[in-house]
């Protein structure tokens, strides 16, 4: 006879002890209580002030799954069952980002000070609920016990990111939201845009229609391998095999700005990275007259048109003065959209052929007293730098910008791995570990490469992304204070869709939202994989298409 647990009522209600939740990342006090407390259409959320929104978000949220309203009041309610979030801005003991949760059978109570610490307050407490809340049609049954239990938690690190590459392959403004909802869910904070490489131009730019007009369509794309070096002249990318399927898409401004508010609603702050002087194909392929004219060398099959293959390409953004007021027009509007202090100028992987054979790159040189085109890079970023921090804002690039001389109030984000993150910390500078041996969610999940999809040639294990220690061991300790937090990569050479983007992201995104979230101490492997467990259901209630880690590689 099934059923035999059934209520009087008829409901089923699901019962999660404090050991059987999976919360993810793992909190660093949890204390467990005793009793239940019963979330169900009697519950009344109680909230005043900058909490009523938090409240609110958290109360629409469960009702979609629960299928009826669960209001949200101003004032103490005689119910049962009382969700009280309160803002206490002398409690400053966990930081801008913490918070604590009290579960008791007839009152939850998350406490913070501030809007974001409610907020990550209410992602724990929606995980100590079972799995399916976070599905969007109402399901039986509609009370949901929650374990009793006090939980004090505030985040290890201020930057918790992820990077997403929407020029290889563009993605769909309902899977930004959807990848937004994935971070919040995580407790991370920052995503992290790609918005123009070699192979599209993704973003609206009123002044310069071409760069989506032309920028952002390619008739085609190479099929497998890309090509590693500029100046392998036996690559030849004429002679590949190519997919025949256009390419193309872009965000219009009136977009990014609805992909900013709802990231602004769930607390992750959108990060744009417009690339120069490098990655600048597309952007040359719109307005030539943007890219170096007078060099000798180049991969002439590509030269010219919004790129095709992947890899390191040639093309790079003139040092002229009319390009710097492109670039500077081009970031005006980045900044009208983007309320981030961090603006991203990228600044990787800018092979300086073309500068190097330019007549005209050159004699700009001399007369600047520059003397090689790494001080030029570095001229270059500068004024960027000079331009962002006048609007008040803070550039950020990855660690190829130290070279030929780090601009004065940049920020670094090291991917080559952690001497460029130890330098610009030890100079001063604040900092963002990406080290590409630990988040480069482009590369395979196992050796297997029988058993997975085509990705970049490295292997990076669920293990090796937990493992991940974000201040290097080289850093002078003093110096740990400027290593910000750390983010994900995920390039999308070999994410053709959404679906694919998801099963790189996860569970690795658990695993590093774990290793800038949790105290290094109360870090354990072996109990993240038995929390992956529960974590998976919530990820099938949200269908995402994870890829289902077996046990044994979670050890
Ligand atoms: C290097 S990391 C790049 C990207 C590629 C990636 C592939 C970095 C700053 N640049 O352009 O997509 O490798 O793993």
């Amino acid at each position: 006879m099934k059923h035999t647990d059934q209520a009087p009522n008829g409901r089923n209600p699901v019962r999660t002890s404090p050991t059987a939740v999976g919360i993810v990342p793992k909190p660093n006090h949890i204390t467990d209580g005793e009793g239940e407390f019963h979330l169900n259409a009697a519950t009344v959320f109680i909230a005043t002030g900058d909490a009523h929104a938090e409240a609110s978000y958290l109360a629409d949220y469960l009702s979609h799954a629960a299928g009826f309203p669960l209001p949200v009041h101003e004032t103490e309610d005689a119910s049962d069952s009382i969700v009280e979030m309160r803002i206490d801005p002398s409690d400053t003991r966990r930081g801008s980002e913490g918070y604590r949760l009290t579960v008791t059978p007839r009152r939850t109570e998350i406490v913070a000070a501030t809007p974001a610490g409610l907020f990550h307050g209410g992602q724990t407490l929606l995980q100590l609920l079972p799995p399916t809340v976070y599905g969007a049609s109402p399901i039986e049954p509609q009370d949901w016990t929650v374990p009793c239990v006090e939980i004090d938690d505030s985040p290890r690190f201020a930057w918790r990111g992820a990077m997403l590459d929407v020029t290889r392959h563009f993605l769909s403004v309902e899977f930004v939201k959807k990848f937004i909802d994935l971070l919040a869910l995580h407790k991370m904070n920052v995503l992290h845009l790609h918005l123009n490489d070699d192979q599209g131009w993704r973003i609206e730019i009123k002044k310069y229609p071409k760069l989506t007009t032309i920028g952002a369509y390619r008739p085609e794309t190479l099929v497998g391998r890309a090509m590693q070096d500029p100046s392998d002249r036996d690559f030849d990318p004429c002679q590949q095999e190519f997919d025949g399927v256009p390419h193309g898409g872009f965000y219009t401004q009136d977009e990014m700005r609805a992909i900013v508010e709802y990231a602004r609603v769930r607390h992750v702050q959108i990060v744009p990275e417009i690339e120069m002087p490098g990655h600048a194909q597309a952007a040359v392929a719109a307005y030539p007259e943007l890219g170096v004219s007078d060099h000798t060398e180049g991969v002439t099959c590509i030269a010219t048109d919004v790129s095709q293959v992947w890899g390191i390409h040639p093309t790079l953004f003139n040092a002229s003065e009319e390009t710097f007021a492109f670039l500077q027009d081009v970031l005006t509007e980045v900044m009208e959209i983007f309320p981030s202090r961090d603006i991203h100028v990228g600044g990787d992987e800018a092979v300086k052929t073309q500068w190097r054979e330019s007549p005209s790159i050159q004699a700009r040189m001399r007369e600047l007293g520059l003397e090689d085109e790494h001080a030029l890079q570095s001229y270059f970023i500068g004024r960027m730098d000079t331009f962002l921090t006048q609007h008040g804002r803070r550039l950020i690039g990855w660690d190829e910008i130290l070279e030929g001389g780090l601009a004065q109030n940049a920020a670094v984000m090291s991917w080559r791995g952690e001497a460029g993150g130890v330098a610009a910390a030890e100079k001063g500078h604040d900092v963002v570990m990406a080290d590409h041996k630990h988040t480069y969610f482009d590369y395979y999940q196992s050796e297997d490469r029988s058993s997975e999809p085509l990705a970049f040639s490295n292997t990076l294990t669920l293990a090796t992304v937990y493992h991940y220690e974000p201040i290097p061991e080289a850093l002078a300790p003093e110096f740990a204070h400027h290593i910000l937090g750390a983010q994900a990569q995920l390039w999308t050479e070999y994410m053709p869709d959404s679906k694919q983007v998801e099963y790189m992201a996860l569970p690795r995104l658990a695993a590093l939202a774990e290793v800038t979230w949790t105290d290094a101490a109360h870090k354990d492997f072996t109990d993240f994989g038995e929390r992956l467990s529960v974590h998976f259901r919530r990820l099938d209630a949200l269908h995402v298409n994870y890829r289902p880690t077996h046990f044994d590689e979670r050890k």
